[in-house]
């Protein structure tokens, strides 16, 4: 039946053609019933399963901590300055969403692939420092800080790293980012292990005991599932901060011109 006429599109993550939607075939009212969690949803609609306590709790978690950072930062800007162009909250947030990238709060998935490369490689903290640097050519994602380091700790990293090494049946890649954090805080104090590379490092000990295999996990990075973490966290400060700005009623953004350096005398090497 269910080849009976070629469809243009697939789900098979939920359903709205029955009485009620369900998602991964469990009716909403069951979801209620059952008393799921907002992580439980996301666990059935990005993963299609329901994942234990431990691990629901700390996709909670995640969400908590990077729900906002202050309206500094690149997500929270982009937003600020699009709601005072005079934009809704769709374009405001969506201009911040943009944002999210291999620098700033999009480096989850790279910081996941690369630990998780050099640690199946049986690579010494020291070797992957140098890889990173003379083979990939790139910062180590999850590595680095613009305020934070060894001497101002970024609390939030304190707060995963005190679940994971509490909650999970296995910290093995975290424990070996920490190893390599040791290795680039000797080079430099605020290269430390960031929010993203522990988010990222802990989902790939989150992922391993609960027995995905290799290649799905690698399938999931390599998709941006685990930047989706950050997506979803960020989202709920973004919001915060267009809703800031209506609150506040606040004009037009123009940038100081005297923060800005005008040199069209310079010559631009290419
Ligand atoms: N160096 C994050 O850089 C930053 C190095 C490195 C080896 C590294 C940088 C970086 C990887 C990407 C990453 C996530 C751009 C960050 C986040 C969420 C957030 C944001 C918030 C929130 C900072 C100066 C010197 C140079 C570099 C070397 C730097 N990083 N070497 N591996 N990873 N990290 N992004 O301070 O010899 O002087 O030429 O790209 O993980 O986004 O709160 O702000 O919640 O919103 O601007 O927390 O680390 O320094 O790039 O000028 O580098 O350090 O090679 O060496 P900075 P740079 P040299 S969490």
């Amino acid at each position: 039946n269910k080849a009976r006429k070629k469809t243009h599109f697939v789900c098979t993550i939920s359903n709205d053609t029955k009485e009620e939607i369900t998602y991964c075939n469990m009716p909403i009212t069951e979801i209620v019933e059952k008393k799921y969690t907002v992580t439980d949803i996301i666990g059935l609609l990005w993963f299609k399963q329901k994942f234990p306590v431990w691990a629901s709790n700390f996709i909670d978690l995640i969400i908590k901590l990077t729900a906002d950072h202050g309206p500094a930062v690149s997500g929270a800007h982009n937003t600020r300055v699009t709601a005072r162009a005079g934009k809704d909250l769709t374009a405001s947030i969506a201009s911040g969403i943009l944002t999210i990238g291999p620098r700033f709060g999009g480096a989850i998935d790279a910081a996941a692939k690369y630990f998780k490369m050099a640690y199946e490689n049986k690579m010494e903290p020291e070797d992957f420092v140098e890889y990173m640097k003379n083979v990939e050519k790139i910062p180590i994602p999850g590595i680095g800080h613009r305020i934070k380091s060894t001497k101002n700790p970024d609390k939030r990293v304190g707060l995963l790293k005190n679940y994971v090494f509490n909650k999970f049946p296995t910290c093995k890649l975290i424990n070996y980012a920490l190893d390599v954090e040791k290795v680039t805080t000797s080079k430099k104090e605020n290269l430390i292990l960031n929010v993203d590379g522990a988010i990222g490092v802990s989902l790939v000990d989150m992922f391993w005991a609960l027995n995905y295999k290799n290649k799905d996990i690698d399938n999931l990075i390599q998709r941006g599932a685990f930047n989706a973490f950050f997506v979803i966290g960020r989202t709920i400060g973004l919001i915060g901060h267009y809703l800031d700005e209506k609150r506040l009623n606040m004009p037009l953004y123009r940038h100081p011109v005297d923060d800005i350096l005008y040199d069209e005398e310079s010559t631009i090497e290419y």
